[in-house]
């Protein structure tokens, strides 16, 4: 059995790119054959944490994906048949039943972003020269069913781009929290249904919150797999050399270090090239 196409990239559409800066996030509905479903699901309920092992690790670069990711996270110049022009840069999975609450995480649910609006920096959303640049992007693949109001993840479209801050005591703070219109943004935040086997992808400068998971027909079962440019990186990887190598070529220059100059150019995996 075949899983997982290893098709030319997907170039992102028009309409794609008008809504994802509209909103600052999109969803791509039932990207997974029922078989990829099934085997993808069957690994995160054996216990798989990341995406890097198995039939999971297709999700990393599978085509209906790397054309948009090419498109947000790169330029023309740096995008190559034998290499990504983007990294990976964090995966984990969430098991979720019903009755699942957001207080069991760290944020308990706090709607968030990666760095608060309008301040430069690396990972902010941005457009120029009528180019879309997402900074930080996660992209989330959901394995069950997801219902609206039931407990996806929740965005507050448009904030990626807003230029005011939240109103809160510091404006430094990533997150809503204390600010006097907290429940405004709760009450206005987006919600998304799917089919098992659908993506969503956001840039991490968007609002965006973990909710109950009150579906009582199936668990949430989803992948979050994070992305960033060659030249920037957020999290630390902790991806180890061998696991790595496991992987096709082309996979693991999703890796590699975190440069453009130098040498033949920032094109190749190596064990001395690896992102820390
Ligand atoms: O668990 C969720 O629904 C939200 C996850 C999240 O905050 C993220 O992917 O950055
Ligand atoms: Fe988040």
């Amino acid at each position: 059995m075949t899983l997982f196409a290893s098709a030319a990239p997907v170039p992102m559409t028009e309409e794609q790119k008008f809504f994802f800066d509209l909103r600052g996030w999109i969803l791509l509905p039932s990207l997974l054959t029922p078989a990829e479903i099934e085997a993808a699901k069957a690994e995160v309920y054996a216990g798989a944490k990341q995406s890097y092992e198995g039939v999971l690790q297709n999700l990393l670069d599978h085509p209906a994906i790397t054309g948009i990711l090419s498109e947000i996270l790169s330029e023309d110049p740096f995008v190559g048949d034998e290499y990504y022009g983007f990294r990976c840069e964090g995966s984990f999975t969430t098991v979720r039943p019903p009755g699942w609450s957001k207080m069991q995480r760290g944020d308990q649910g706090m709607p968030h972003v990666v760095r608060p609006p309008q301040q430069a920096n690396a990972m902010r959303y941005q457009v120029a020269g009528n180019k879309i640049f997402a900074g930080l992007t996660r992209v989330v693949w959901e394995l069950e069913e997801v219902k609206a109001g039931q407990g996806g993840t929740t965005f507050l479209s448009g904030s990626h781009k807003t230029h005011f801050n939240y109103g809160g005591p510091d404006r430094w703070r990533p997150n809503i929290g204390e600010s006097p219109w907290e429940n405004q943004m709760r009450a206005m935040m987006d919600e998304y249904s799917c089919p098992p086997g659908s993506v969503v992808i956001f840039t991490e400068s968007l609002v965006h919150a973990a909710n109950d998971w009150t579906n009582p027909n199936n668990p949430r079962c989803a992948v979050f797999n994070c992305y960033n440019s060659i030249w920037a990186q957020w999290h630390l990887v902790n991806l180890s050399h061998e696991k790595i190598m496991a992987m096709p070529p082309k996979r693991r220059t999703l890796f590699r270090g975190t440069w453009a100059l130098g040498g033949n150019g920032n094109y190749v995996y190596a064990e001395d090239n690896r992102a820390l």
